[in-house]
């Protein structure tokens, strides 16, 4: 991480508040703090989109997670049952493999690899649901990461770094990138998509300190929701659009938040002095996975939507963050 602020502030020296944002949300998805979060179409693809004949195929699969841990020596992609059972790798690479996210119908998973560079030049891959077919999609020079597949499965938004961070969109296909956000100055990081496709929430430090902010899907119509002076970032839907969880620092160090779609209602979901990162809503909006280091290691917690029922799934003594 310290490499990329070097060659950030190299690149762009007027904009060091901003890459020191970037730094930060960059630290706090990394080896630090954890990985990436998604979304909640993980916990449940057989349920969550719901018809057609993937869907039917797949309804006998009981729901699972995808997350990343460290626990076989270098970030790796696993899956496990919502229960916390079955805990299985899908990669097995050197590099650092993050910021994985289930396809709509559950049968591919997103996810960014250093594999073909390193960390600061990571490019965006997809595999199987098993873990077969790893392939990429980007082929671009800095870091691409954080893939969200758009609900109807045709494209992926996720943030890249033509200077600063940017929010691109391309098809599933990896063609046709296009910067969405494209202001020059500010940080634009954690893309995330409205159930209805229609909207991307995304983190920006376009007001001078990060926010969770929502736009069209074409990039128009930029609304900031948190307006907090504390840092705010990382959105996630509720699976009827209705809500955004996410994650803010105003009372002191990382709890998870939701707020109504339009940032009314702010409400603080977990209260502890250690890190609560990474929210992911999961498809039947039944449940809220998310990071939690208040067992001394980064592990998957689970909570009802209103904050009740905290459970660790992973119990592992390396760490695993980032949920979908
Ligand atoms: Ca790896
Ligand atoms: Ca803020
Ligand atoms: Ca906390
Ligand atoms: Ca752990």
């Amino acid at each position: 991480m310290g490499d990329i602020l070097i060659s950030k502030i190299r690149l762009a020296p007027l904009a060091l508040i901003s890459s020191l944002f970037a730094l930060m949300l960059l630290a706090a998805c990394g080896s630090q703090d954890g990985g990436p979060t998604s979304r909640t179409s993980a916990s449940n693809p057989s349920e969550s989109h719901g018809v057609g004949e993937t869907a039917t195929d797949q309804s006998d699969r009981l729901p699972l997670l995808v997350f990343r841990s460290n626990r076989d020596g270098n970030h790796e992609i696993y899956t496990m049952n919502e229960d916390g059972s079955g805990q299985t790798r899908l990669t097995n690479d050197p590099s650092e493999d993050d910021t994985p996210a289930w396809s709509p119908d559950g049968e591919q998973i997103a996810f960014t690899s250093g594999r073909d560079g390193s960390r600061e030049e990571s490019e965006v891959y997809v595999m199987d649901a098993d873990g077969s077919k790893q392939s990429r999609l980007t082929s671009h020079p800095g870091i691409d990461a954080f893939p969200v597949w758009s609900p109807d499965g045709s494209r992926i938004a996720y943030h890249s770094q033509p200077l600063l961070f940017a929010i691109f969109l391309m098809d599933a296909t990896g063609s046709n990138p296009v910067n969405l956000t494209n202001v020059r100055t500010s940080t634009d990081v954690h893309p995330e998509w409205s159930p209805d496709g229609s909207k991307i929430a995304f983190t920006s430090t376009r007001d001078g300190n990060s926010e969770i902010y929502v736009m069209n899907a074409d990039g128009s119509g930029v609304v900031n929701l948190t307006k907090h002076p504390e840092t705010d970032f990382f959105p996630s839907w509720s699976a009827d659009g209705r809500m955004i969880a996410f994650v803010s620092q105003r009372d002191g160090n990382r709890e998870i938040y939701v707020m109504n779609a339009d940032g009314s209602n702010q409400t603080r979901l977990t209260n502890n002095d250690s890190s609560d990162a990474w929210p992911a809503w999961s498809s039947d909006g039944k449940q809220i996975a998310f990071t939690a280091r208040r067992d001394g290691n980064e592990e998957i917690y689970v909570m009802s939507p209103d904050g009740s029922n905290q459970t660790n799934l992973t119990n592992h003594p390396a760490d695993d963050s980032y949920a979908d």
